[in-house]
């Protein structure tokens, strides 16, 4: 199927959360695979049962998506019981990196990693998960000096507010009280060989123009899960998803770790639920991947992934998309 702006890029299966790279080339896309089923929906998003992941290829903008096939199935990862969701991947020495989070058999969301000889996969898990992971939606990048960053966090089902004392507490649902600077994404540095966190994660703060932090009651800024970074410029671009207010905005900083200032949005309210994506430059212009439910017309967990081209303005700022 030949590709097109704002329309789904696969409708064989449903798609969601692309994260979008160039190797060797071409335009890959590690997307989550939603499963076709009408069971009911909570707010712990159990109705999103992935259980394996495909990916993508363009070999540019205007060509067309193909499959790749199943790359990796939560049967042949030893450490996870359910619920792939959310992947991205990297590329290091020859070798390429599935990013995925998943349940342990504990039901606790760990992060794990797949390695393969080819960006098409098939990746082959790790038998356990990074040491120290936890939470949803891992973001990789690899900044200009070689350092590996993995970004992560999510809310609610993404469990983030149980590991608000530093161990996991399973009853847990709180967030920061109205006023108080909200959760924020966490970030790791990585390991040389990509597969173990160099330190533990710390937590990334995201504040306004004039420097106080983004509050939790403020829902259409505040950070809720989605997290992807990426560098124009010389400036690094934190953007995520708003979660209750379905948006994806962005902050920026001088340094991948922040603290970011709060910019703007990307993209306003798709239909369905979640909103989740990922940026990417391929021939010298940049492309915002994203998802929603119209393929299925507005069911929240059977989603599509999409793209269109992303501008920026001369002082950096993002134009918003949509
Ligand atoms: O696809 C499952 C979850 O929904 C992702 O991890 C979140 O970012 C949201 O898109």
């Amino acid at each position: 199927m030949k590709p097109t702006f704002h329309q789904p890029l696969v409708t064989h299966l449903y798609t969601a959360d692309p994260s979008a790279h160039v190797f060797e080339g071409r335009i890959y896309i590690y997307p989550s695979h939603d499963l076709d089923h009408d069971e009911p929906s909570n707010d712990s998003g159990d109705q999103y049962k992935m259980e394996d992941y495909h990916v993508f290829s363009m070999s540019n903008t205007v060509s067309p998506v193909v499959d790749h096939g199943e790359v990796l199935h939560v049967r042949d990862v030893p450490w996870a019981s359910r619920q792939m969701w959310a992947p991205d991947a990297a590329y290091r020495n020859g070798r390429y990196y599935l990013f995925f989070p998943a349940r342990d058999h504990e039901g606790v969301f760990r992060i794990g990693v797949a390695t393969s000889d080819s960006p098409a996969g098939p990746f082959r898990a790790e038998p356990h998960y990074i040491p120290g992971s936890f939470s949803i939606d891992p973001a990789v990048f690899i900044d200009d000096d070689n350092r590996a960053y993995l970004y992560f966090g999510g809310l609610w089902g993404g469990q983030l507010e149980k590991w608000r004392s530093g161990t996991f507490e399973p009853e847990r649902v709180d967030g920061p009280a109205a006023g108080q600077p909200a959760l924020g994404p966490r970030a790791a540095r990585l390991s040389e060989d990509l597969l173990n966190f160099e330190s533990p994660p710390r937590e990334i703060s995201i504040v306004d123009e004039g420097g106080a932090a983004i509050t939790a009651d403020d829902e259409e800024r505040r950070y809720f899960e989605g997290p992807w970074m990426h560098k124009h410029r010389g400036l690094y671009y934190l953007s995520y998803s708003t979660g209750t207010t379905h948006k994806l905005v962005y902050a920026t900083s001088e340094h991948p770790e922040g603290p970011f200032t709060y910019r703007g949005v990307i993209l306003n309210p798709v239909i369905g639920w979640t909103t989740h994506h990922s940026i990417v430059e391929f021939e010298d212009k940049w492309y915002l991947f994203y998802h929603d439910s119209s393929l299925s017309k507005g069911v929240n967990h059977k989603r599509c992934i999409k793209f269109a081209e992303l501008h920026y303005n001369e002082d950096g700022s993002i134009r918003t998309v949509l």
